[in-house]
């Protein structure tokens, strides 16, 4: 495939962006090669600045859920655009948006908005700690809930891709309050709030852990988590910027039929513009600034054009028939993964959840960051690069999940899967 243009402009971005790159996980480090630079998206399709065309499951890691540029998301940026780009003071879609996410997640009475997913746990943290005056975290080893000081311990995405999962520059005592456990395993959440009794704020978990690939929680795992925060007085966060209004109209809690204390949001409620938010119990959230002590702020929180761009995303999702499509087309593409590994005699383990997907190389179950370890990422990456040839993007690393959007086609799919057969076949 010729990338010569991409490749200049990845010797040019070496020049002056560190990698190249505005966020690690898009380098291809994890692959090897240079990044391609895309310019032009809609759909389901990508284009590089050569031409090449693609089939993108990446999606701008999750908000291009209805595909890139749907004409319902660029007509409401550019109206919104029009009436100028921030204010500064509160501007009516910010009202628009807090009821609709109150009104999809019955969990959420209250909700801020914030302009990315970090800020939007960064913040959850302080208020679980403001609200039960407790300092300790738990988080689990390998999920990811951005580059917050305290939570970049054995994180995932590109912190586990790049073999940092405790990033540098993070002093030991910004993480002496950070708990972290295996995922799926009840013994070590019951031993670590029996040696720290009355002491954890809260636990913070990605509910479908989308950041080292794609698994699940066990069955009876998020009751139990939600039962023994509970019992405790601490608090269930649940991170949903990925799951959120994807997993289901009222995102995996809905999904998994849990209640948190708190949940963050973000991706798919910014339409592809900087979006986070973060809502729980009226309770917990009037302690924040002004109402109470707990201070959080952001110049661009509620942007009117990040507002007008995820609330078209979200509108037009509740239309029609988005997610029993996206259920679909994710029922196609198991089927047609996993008939492509047997027919290329290969162990995959294909794990999915409604649109989000993740190939693991490994003949073992994959149900925590360990097992996930475990996969043969030499053909992960050669299984990346065959697909990329042949015009198929998924994520550049065995350590974050696949997506699908409602632009996606059932010849795409085909597409896909039928590739997928060929190149397996080459591992
Ligand atoms: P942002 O700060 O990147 O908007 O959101 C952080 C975040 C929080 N929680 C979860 C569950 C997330 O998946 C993320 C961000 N996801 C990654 C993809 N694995 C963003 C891609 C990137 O870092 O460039």
């Amino acid at each position: 495939m010729n990338r010569v243009q991409s490749e200049k402009l990845c010797a040019e971005a070496l020049k002056y962006i560190p990698g190249g790159v505005n966020s690690p996980v898009r380098a291809f480090r994890a692959v090897g090669g240079n990044p391609f630079f895309v310019n032009r998206a809609s759909g389901s399709k990508i284009w590089d600045v050569d031409g090449n065309e693609l089939i993108d499951y990446v999606l701008t890691w999750g908000p291009a859920i209805l595909g890139h540029a749907h004409p319902k998301i660029i007509a409401a940026v550019k109206a919104a655009a029009e009436l100028g780009t921030s204010f500064g003071i509160p501007n009516p879609l910010e009202v628009t948006m807090a009821k609709l996410i109150c009104e999809l997640v019955p969990s959420v009475q209250k909700v801020r908005m914030t302009s990315s997913g970090t800020e939007a746990c960064m913040s959850a943290i302080r208020l679980a700690r403001g609200f039960t005056r407790r300092d300790k975290i738990i988080k689990f080893d390998g999920c990811y809930h951005g580059h917050v000081d305290s939570l970049l311990v054995r994180a995932g995405s590109g912190a586990l891709t790049f073999g940092h999962p405790d990033s540098a520059g993070v002093p030991a005592a910004f993480t002496q309050h950070t708990i972290v456990l295996p995922y799926n395993d009840v013994e070590a959440v019951k031993a670590a709030f029996a040696a720290n009794k009355n002491q954890i704020a809260g636990i913070i978990i990605e509910p479908v852990p989308g950041n080292a690939g794609l698994y699940l929680p066990k069955p009876g795992y998020l009751e139990f988590l939600s039962e023994i925060t509970k019992a405790d007085g601490a608090l269930l966060i649940f991170d949903e910027v990925m799951t959120g209004f994807r997993l289901a109209r009222g995102g995996a809690q809905e999904r998994f039929r849990i209640t948190p204390d708190l949940s963050t949001f973000g991706k798919v409620i910014g339409g592809g513009l900087p979006v986070g938010a973060f809502g729980g119990r009226a309770e917990i959230m009037d302690l924040l600034a002004p109402l109470g002590p707990v201070y959080q702020a952001g110049t661009l929180s509620g942007n009117p054009i990040a507002m007008a761009a995820g609330l078209a995303n979200l509108q037009e999702l509740l239309d029609g028939g988005a997610y029993c499509k996206l259920e679909e087309l994710g029922e196609q593409l198991e089927a047609g993964m996993k008939d492509a590994a047997k027919s290329a005699k290969i162990p995959v383990q294909f794990n999915v959840c409604g649109s989000m997907f993740c190939s693991y190389f490994t003949s073992a179950p994959v149900h925590n960051v360990a097992d996930a370890m475990k996969s043969d990422r030499e053909r992960f990456k050669k299984f990346f690069h065959g697909m990329l040839d042949a015009g198929i993007y998924f994520a550049p690393s065995q350590f974050e999940s696949g997506f699908i959007s409602t632009a996606h086609t059932t010849a795409d799919i085909e597409k896909t899967v039928r590739t997928a057969a060929k190149v397996m076949r080459t591992l």
